[in-house]
């Protein structure tokens, strides 16, 4: 290296700029298209166009005219790793990394030729560490909102002796959401068979969700928790939780849903619309009712209470398409046939 009175002029300072700048923005680029096309969040999409703004501004000609000073060995040169991005939480992690590693290099190789670059990369090097935590938590949320999108059967458990067993059977009949219920107080219990279910679920490719109690959720890695209006409040939970998990609420008035989309809940329950043992003192709502509460809500909800299959062409015909079952599912003799008759029902045109 020259000493520093020099270094102004390195040309091979130039190149590392030159290509450093290159891959930065090029690594913003790949964040960005997902926050615009993946994920639909116009204001990441503007901050990450900022970045690359500014990094342009000082992409200046002097830098570029240096690309071929040395010749470049390692060029074309690819690690195994890169193959194994098939997944878009790996491709937001590597790309993070390159960004944040490119930045580093610009930060420490313009320090003494233009300040003003060092000192960009080192405030946007720091934006990006927790740009990557937001994009993840955001991703791994869409993928979780897909599988309630596309699947109209909510199942919730009930506390019976051969539960796993029944789960794993529902699993493998094609179940993709598991609420788990509980009334038990014996919470080390209770945690054990969350992580069981927690472990079976995955295995599926289910989401797996516990009703009420937040800490059993986090403990057991579940996806996300149920609340209802006499449980945690939404906010707080979203505190603890934060944006990767999903949060549903039980609500059965017009203020109670309109409050719950307002605070950002991925889900609804709403009901119950028939008379059902499983909630004896709450009074049906009826299918009209439901109706009316339900008509301008764009997330995915699901119609619970008293459902069972013979009244799902009745909330079919009345544009009810997803249903929260407990009883009608785990009560049968064997809960995989049924789950899979009701899914057929659900599925089925018209
Ligand atoms: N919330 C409203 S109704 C209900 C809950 C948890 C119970 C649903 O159970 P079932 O057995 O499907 O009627
Ligand atoms: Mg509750």
């Amino acid at each position: 290296m020259r000493n520093n009175q020099n270094q102004k002029d390195d040309l091979r300072i130039a190149q590392i700029i030159d290509a450093n700048l290159d891959r930065a923005r090029e690594g913003l680029r790949v964040l960005e298209d997902w926050a615009r096309y993946g994920l639909d969040r116009v204001d990441i999409v503007k901050k990450i166009k900022d970045f690359r703004q500014i990094l342009g501004s000082h992409h200046l000609d002097y830098y570029k005219k240096a690309r071929n000073y040395t010749e470049d060995k390692c060029n074309g040169l690819n690690h195994p790793e890169q193959f194994k991005r098939i997944y878009t939480e790996n491709i937001i992690s590597s790309n993070s990394s390159r960004i944040q590693e490119a930045l580093r290099v610009l930060e420490e190789f313009s320090r003494n030729n233009n300040y003003e670059l060092s000192k960009a990369a080192s405030l946007i090097r720091y934006e990006i560490y927790s740009l990557e935590i937001e994009l993840l938590n955001l991703t791994c949320n869409k993928n979780l909102n897909e599988i309630l999108i596309k699947n109209n059967l909510y199942l919730i458990t009930n506390e019976k002796p051969d539960l796993i067993v029944d789960i794993e059977n529902l699993l493998i009949g094609g179940v993709k959401i598991i609420q788990h219920r509980f009334k038990e107080t014996d919470d080390s219990n209770n945690l054990k068979t969350a992580k069981i279910i927690r472990k079976l679920c995955k295995e599926h490719g289910a989401i797996f969700i516990v009703n009420d109690r937040l800490d059993i959720a986090l403990a057991s890695e579940a996806d996300g928790v149920h609340l209802g209006q006499n449980d945690l409040d939404l906010i707080s939970a979203r505190k603890i939780l934060g944006f990767s998990k999903i949060i549903g609420i039980s609500a059965n008035n017009e203020q109670d849903i309109k409050q719950a989309i307002q605070n950002g809940c991925d889900y609804l329950g709403i009901g119950p619309v028939f008379k059902t043992n499983t909630k004896k003192n709450k009074k049906p709502l009826g299918i009209d009712h439901i109706k009316k509460l339900t008509k301008d809500i764009k997330i995915p909800w699901y119609a619970i209470g008293g459902i069972k299959n013979e009244n799902i062409p009745k909330l079919k015909s009345n544009n009810i398409k997803k249903v929260a079952i407990v009883s009608e599912i785990m009560n049968h003799e064997n809960p995989k046939n049924k789950a899979m008759i009701i899914l057929k029902s659900l599925n089925h045109e018209n």
